[in-house]
């Protein structure tokens, strides 16, 4: 069924994004020590998506198949590589490490349509002119060879790649090249020697082969003959039984320590080797499109199953990250406290008191009623003399206000201040550390300057409205209600002007000097009403407290840290790419898994 064009571009698309996050971070791991083998296996999953899932989604026929032959240096290799193609075209030599790049055998004319992919075989590149295989670069060749003089032949229907070792995953030698090359195969000659079927390296990469779905078929050689099966028998106990995907090893086989003739014509002279051998690789290549689309469903769930372990690699920077952000609200809580204790618990609010004041000039009678005002007004004020002496005496005026500003600015640089400790602290723990203290000598702390003077005009325009507003609404909620208003002006009228009434009656009626408590009874009560009017100013001036610490919250403290937590990654750097790569790698194997399922089930139906 052929693959609509929007459809190709689209998985053409995730197959390169993949490939090309999975190559940042295998650049990125490499820049570790220690961390050979997660290149290899970065380098594994980026080579599955270009060359097993890519082609398949672009509608690639199964055939050819690609047997690719791997296994430990000098195991025999070649040696196999010719038992399959029946000519003995591969170089064998007794040189272990001999072959370095990966060659492929095949016996089609003409094109050669699966090495056309987009993003074949990576950064391998192909090598036009014949060069031997000892070639030490980043190459593949394709070797046109005849068909074998005697027995069946397999390049009819699949190509057979010889690959250098994998004997450590020293990510810096040739062994990426194979790891390219076992990515793209259908079906796994895994080769061992009877001295060394048990070495760790190549187990390894025996167990990770069979992670990524591949079917393998091994074979052990060099043994003597009456050894093979007892050996064999203990290679599938002890190695084989022992890997947890070993199911999808096909078959277990032997070639024993020919004679220089017989390798050098296997169809012929070592036909009794070669048979099984071929025999357990037809099975697999006489039924191509099963073959095909178990590797390609078995590539794309170890890309979904592994993905965990595909970006540990990342686990050192995530940690250093981590602490990082942990740091930098360590610093905002401290940049808050010290706004609250140095600036915000002292601050008097002077807005307020005007407030106050118009407050209780509301409650004073207009009109008619303001004669009986400026009387009381007149009557209190020998006590607003002694009161303004007392005041001036003992210095009870209002506090200067605190300036706000410097104090914020030297709880940032007190922030500043603890990060570049920080960093210089841990430089030697990870790279991320260096990163900050460069950021600190070059951009970081001007450019958080500046977010500071951009949050600080916000977070004052926000406060002069909020405690304009807050302070207005103390009177401003009383002159909107004039009924509660002179329903207050009059209680307070009728017990000034009753309790002074109460005083003159008395004057008249009992004793003279009773008048004179009019100058008493008036100011008394006013100085109630104004602390009255004075504890409802007080929990006002809480509210706003409380809400100023808040909108120094939102507009400072918080957007601040949120800054600072992200500056590791932006700008460009190295954490900046891999938090990219680190949250498109699960999304793009998502969409890739789904467009690989829907093709196989429909193929499959
Ligand atoms: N006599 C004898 N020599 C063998 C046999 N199998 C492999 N050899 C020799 O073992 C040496 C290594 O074999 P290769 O096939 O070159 O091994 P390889 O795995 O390709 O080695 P590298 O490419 O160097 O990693 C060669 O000299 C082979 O001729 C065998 O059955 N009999
Ligand atoms: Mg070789």
């Amino acid at each position: 069924m052929p693959e609509t064009a929007p459809g190709q571009v689209r998985s053409r698309e995730l197959v390169q994004q993949l490939a090309e996050d999975l190559r940042w971070l295998e650049d990125h791991a490499r820049g570790q020590s220690g961390q050979d083998e997660q290149v290899a296996r970065l380098r594994l999953a980026a080579a599955l998506a270009r060359n097993c899932i890519g082609p398949f989604l672009e509608g690639a026929p199964p055939r050819p198949l690609h047997v690719v032959v791997v296994g430990g240096a000098g195991a025999g290799k070649s040696t196999v590589a010719n038992f399959l193609t029946g000519t003995p075209v591969a170089e064998t030599n007794p040189q272990a490490g001999f072959t370095r790049h990966p060659i492929a055998y095949s016996t089609s004319n003409g094109m050669l349509p699966w090495a056309q992919h987009l993003g074949f075989l990576g950064p391998l590149e192909r090598l036009f002119e014949a060069r031997p295989s000892s070639l030490d670069e980043d190459v593949y060749q394709v070797r046109r060879i005849p068909p074998p003089a005697e027995g069946r032949d397999l390049l009819g229907q699949a190509v057979v790649w010889d690959c250098p070792d994998m004997t450590t995953w020293h990510a810096g030698g040739y062994v990426l090249r194979l790891v390219e090359v076992a990515a793209l195969a259908d079906l796994v000659v895994y080769v061992a020697s009877d001295e060394r079927y048990n070495d760790e390296v190549p187990t390894q990469f025996l167990r990770l082969i069979l992670q990524a779905g591949k079917p393998v078929v091994t074979c052990l050689v060099k043994m003597k003959e009456a050894q093979a099966p007892a050996l064999v028998d203990h290679f599938r106990r002890e190695v084989v039984a022992r890997i947890p995907e070993c199911p999808r090893v096909a078959a277990c086989l032997a070639i024993p320590q020919l004679s220089p003739e017989e390798l050098a014509d296997p169809p012929r002279r070592a036909a009794r080797y070669r048979q099984p051998l071929v025999e357990q690789v037809g099975w697999w290549l006489d039924r191509p499109a099963e073959t095909r689309r178990a590797t390609v469903r078995g590539a794309i769930e170890y890309l979904a199953d592994c993905q965990e372990s595909l970006l540990a690699v990342a686990k050192g920077d995530l940690t250093a990250l981590r602490t990082w952000r942990d740091l930098v609200h360590t610093g905002r809580a401290e940049f808050a406290s010290r706004y609250y204790r140095e600036y915000l618990s002292a601050e008097k609010f002077p807005r307020f008191n005007e407030a106050l004041v118009r407050l209780l000039e509301l409650l004073e009678v207009p009109g008619v009623g303001q004669y009986v005002s400026k009387t009381l007004w007149a009557l209190r004020y020998p006590w607003r003399l002694g009161k303004s002496f007392l005041a001036k005496a003992f210095g009870t005026g209002p506090e200067p206000t605190i300036p706000e500003e410097p104090v914020l600015k030297t709880a940032l640089a007190g922030w500043m201040d603890h990060l570049r400790k920080e960093a210089a602290r841990r430089r030697d723990t990870h790279p991320l550390w260096r990163h900050v203290e460069a950021g600190f000598e070059h951009g970081l702390p001007e450019n958080l300057r500046a977010e500071f003077d951009r949050c600080l005009r916000e977070f004052q325009a926000g406060l002069a409205q909020e405690v304009d507003t807050t302070a207005r609404s103390i009177y401003e909620d009383l002159e909107k209600s004039p009924v509660t208003l002179n329903a207050l002006r009059g209680i307070k009228l009728t017990v000034e002007v009753a309790s002074i009434g109460g005083a003159i009656a008395g004057g008249i009626l009992i004793n003279p000097w009773d008048t004179l408590f009019v100058f008493v009874v008036a100011p008394v009560i006013q100085e109630m009403v104004e602390l009255l009017g004075k504890q409802y100013v007080d929990l006002q001036k809480e509210r706003a407290r409380a809400r100023q610490q808040e909108l120094f919250e939102r507009c400072l403290a918080k957007p601040l840290a949120a800054w600072l937590d992200a500056w590791p990654t932006t700008g460009g750097s190295t954490y900046e790419r891999l938090q990219q790569a680190l949250t498109r790698v699960p999304q793009t194997v998502a969409d890739l898994t789904e467009l690989t399922t829907a093709r196989l089930e429909g193929q499959g139906s």
